[in-house]
């Protein structure tokens, strides 16, 4: 039996076979522990002997068992941590790294260039009411222009900014002239998107009011910043056109040539001198809230650009959803140095 229990404790595979080894034996009803039962059946003189034989057998199991149990543990414990090895001599995982957006970094360069310029940096909110984001800017409700912005209205009456200029009016009404303000924002627009449209994208606005600002003070500044941004050589072309808050009001474009040779004008923003009506709005702002009229008199210009349009131009993006559709592979493309 001695022979035959140590052969399967040797045997045994696991904890769990050792365990049943272990029972088959010397557990409460084992054939060792049955074996020590029958020793009251034997004549006195036989027990002593018997009874030492059997000892010596259970002895023998149990110091097997404990032996293999150890060796047990060990081998499991040696395949764990086998199993959790650790090849430190492979290269290392490179983690990706985020980074502002294309359009921040532009924003970001604009205002360094306007910040070079002497001009504050103010932001406006995206929840405009249609006070600012239109009457005051000569644009009443029922004024044709109005159709230019198609607006997403919210349910209490405000509407997301159309535009960054509500900005004029709310800096203007805060502050008394000079002033030279830029206001990098998101805007919001209820329009069908294609490649070149987004119901949300950003704008730069520029506003500059004092005394005797002219339209030559304008271009001045666009063909600035336009150099700035696209080299020194770069072209600047204004057009007459018509926004209700500028007299006279004109679009620029840009003379841009990409690296595969193909070249022509490209409209960034709006632009003009800002018109009377919207300083006189201004002034009536400022005197409901028991402040002096200080804009009548005074002349200014103001500006917006579309930043998504910069990029676009400038690293050769064909279609402006490329931008918030969030793909990774799109995006990694800028994180780097900029041309
Ligand atoms: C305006 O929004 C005027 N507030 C700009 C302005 C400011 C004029 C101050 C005069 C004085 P406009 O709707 O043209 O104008 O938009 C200005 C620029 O925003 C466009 O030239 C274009 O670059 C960009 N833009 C307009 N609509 C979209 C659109 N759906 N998606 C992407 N960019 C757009």
């Amino acid at each position: 039996m001695q022979e035959e229990a140590l052969q399967a404790i040797q045997a045994a595979p696991d904890l769990e076979s050792l365990q049943a080894v272990k029972t088959r034996y010397v557990g409460k009803s084992g054939l060792v522990t049955r074996e020590l039962g029958t020793l009251g059946k034997l004549p006195p003189e036989e027990r002593k002997a018997r009874g030492a034989e059997i000892n010596a057998v259970r002895a023998a199991i149990d110091a097997a068992l404990t032996e293999r149990e150890a060796a047990l543990k060990r081998a499991a414990l040696d395949a764990r941590l086998a199993s959790e090895a650790i090849d430190v001599t492979l290269p290392g995982l490179g983690l990706p790294s985020g980074g502002p957006h294309l359009i921040s970094r532009i924003l970001t360069d604009l205002q360094d260039i306007y910040a070079g310029l002497g001009y504050t940096v103010v932001e406006g909110n995206e929840v405009e009411d249609d006070q600012h984001n239109f009457d005051a800017l000569n644009i009443p409700w029922f004024h044709p222009a109005r159709d230019l912005w198609d607006t997403f209205w919210l349910e209490d009456g405000r509407l997301l900014r159309t535009h960054t200029s509500p900005m004029q009016v709310r800096y203007m009404v805060d502050h008394t002239p000079p002033l030279k303000i830029v206001v990098p924002g998101k805007v919001y627009r209820y329009e069908a998107t294609d490649a070149t449209h987004e119901s949300m994208f950003h704008q730069l606005e520029g506003l500059v009011v004092g005394e005797r600002v002219s339209m030559a003070d304008l271009k001045g500044t666009i063909a600035e910043m336009a150099r700035g941004l696209f080299g020194p050589r770069t072209q600047v072309r204004f057009q007459p056109s018509y926004y209700p808050f500028t007299e006279p009001g004109a679009d620029f474009s840009v003379w841009w040539e990409n690296p595969r040779g193909e070249s022509k004008w490209l409209e960034l923003g709006g632009c003009g001198m800002v018109h009377p009506n919207v300083f006189r709005a201004v002034d009536d702002l400022r005197e409901a809230q028991g402040q002096p009229r200080v804009y009548e008199g005074k002349t200014g210009f103001a500006f917006g650009l579309g930043p998504e349009r910069i990029a676009m131009l400038k690293y050769g993006i064909p279609d402006i959803r490329y931008f918030y559709a969030n793909d990774p592979k799109v995006l990694a493309q800028f994180r780097g140095p900029l041309g």
